[in-house]
């Protein structure tokens, strides 16, 4: 068994997934890390087994399995039986009316929220992305690349790290085999990374570079996606040379705010802090006397912009999350959700228990 957890490590298996499973129910079956998520069944792969596998249904969106998850198979038909907890999961409204939660990626480690040391180099995006990774409960690294054109590299690190309290920040030449090295922490055995940015900021590039292959086009030129139809005939998850893996799908290259207030407020925690000392607890930092928002813009240590990007994405996700907890009146997913969140939170603050 110590044996089989070991090779496990290789995908990314952790205590945190150990504990969940009982001696017998580990016996018993094969845990299994979801690859790709097709119409008609799972790519899975594990030490002993990787191929085709049916679905696993689930009474909710979110009980469903997504890339990244981990699953434990039936040991000879390799049928899914049970979906493990997840220690991140990223998320979106689905596309349609209806506004159903999309799953877009599970259990990875970190974000690269990647831009560039030039005219591309935009807060407001790079804020947007920050708030995804708080609201899935992954790290972010700011990823700027093209270092190598830019005449004051220092200029963009500083102003990156005016956007986030902590964050962590790495500027790179995408093409030079040198950035796997600057990215090696986060790219080791067992790690699990995704990456987002606009167009042309070097995804495909940095991707070819950590897996040491050329397994993505960088001409820069878009993929061709009809609507909502995505023709990706290729593997959602790539290997990394330095033995991590690297979450690749065209869901994480689309993703917008859904239902993010935790994550927006974990990027903007300066304002949120500030907006706890306003004199009213309703003030909407306006006119309001004792307003401590519109005091920091005054005397210079807010920038108003930065409050400007802070409504826009609350306004933003107020209009997502008001379709959402529509839905989730309707099911039971809300009392799971908040059983999950507990735990999560419990385990969190009790490593004892992982
Ligand atoms: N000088 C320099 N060029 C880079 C760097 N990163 C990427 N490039 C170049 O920028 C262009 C675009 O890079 P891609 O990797 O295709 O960008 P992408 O993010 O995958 O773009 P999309 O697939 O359109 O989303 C290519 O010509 C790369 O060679 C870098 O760090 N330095
Ligand atoms: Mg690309
Ligand atoms: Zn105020």
């Amino acid at each position: 068994m110590t044996h089989q957890t070991d090779d496990l490590a290789d995908y990314g298996w952790t205590p945190f997934f150990q504990s969940q499973v009982g001696i017998d129910e580990f016996d018993a079956t094969l845990p299994a890390r979801v690859l790709a998520v097709h119409r008609g069944g799972l790519d899975v792969a594990q030490p002993a087994f990787s191929g085709r596998i049916a679905t696993l249904d689930g009474p909710d969106d979110e009980d469903r399995p997504t890339v990244g998850d981990w699953l434990l198979l039936d040991r000879t038909t390799h049928m899914p039986r049970r979906l493990l907890d997840r220690t991140s999961v990223f998320k979106r409204k689905a596309a349609g009316s209806d506004r159903r939660v999309q799953l877009i990626a599970a259990n990875v480690d970190t974000l690269f929220v990647m831009s560039s040391c030039n005219q591309d180099f935009n807060p407001a995006r790079i804020e947007r992305y920050l708030a995804l990774a708080h609201e899935a409960e992954v790290t972010p690294l700011l990823v700027l690349t093209k270092a190598d054109l830019a005449d004051d590299v220092d200029d963009y690190r500083q102003r990156a790290s005016a956007l986030s309290p902590g964050l962590l920040i790495e500027t790179l030449d995408a093409r030079d085999g040198h950035a796997a090295e600057t990215l090696l922490p986060w790219c080791g055995r067992g790690q699990t990374v995704a990456l987002v940015g606009s167009s042309g900021v070097g995804k495909s590039t940095l991707v070819n570079t950590l897996t040491g292959q050329d397994v993505q086009d960088t001409k820069g030129i878009r993929e061709d996606d009809a609507k909502g139809r995505h023709t990706t005939t290729g593997r959602s998850m790539h290997r990394l040379s330095a033995g991590g893996w690297l979450l690749d799908t065209p869901g994480m290259r689309e993703l917008q705010l859904a239902d993010v207030a935790a994550g927006v407020d974990g990027v903007f925690e300066d304002v949120v802090a500030l907006t706890q000392s306003c004199r009213f607890t309703d003030c909407r930092h306006e006119t309001e006397p004792g307003c401590a928002v519109r005091a920091a813009i005054e005397d210079g240590s807010l920038d108003p912009d930065r409050l400007k990007r802070y409504r826009k994405l609350q306004a933003e996700d107020a209009f997502n999350s008001s379709t959402l907890a529509e839905r989730r009146a309707r099911g039971r997913a809300f009392g799971r959700m908040v059983k999950d969140v507990m735990k999560h939170k419990r385990a969190l603050s009790d490593p004892g228990l992982d």
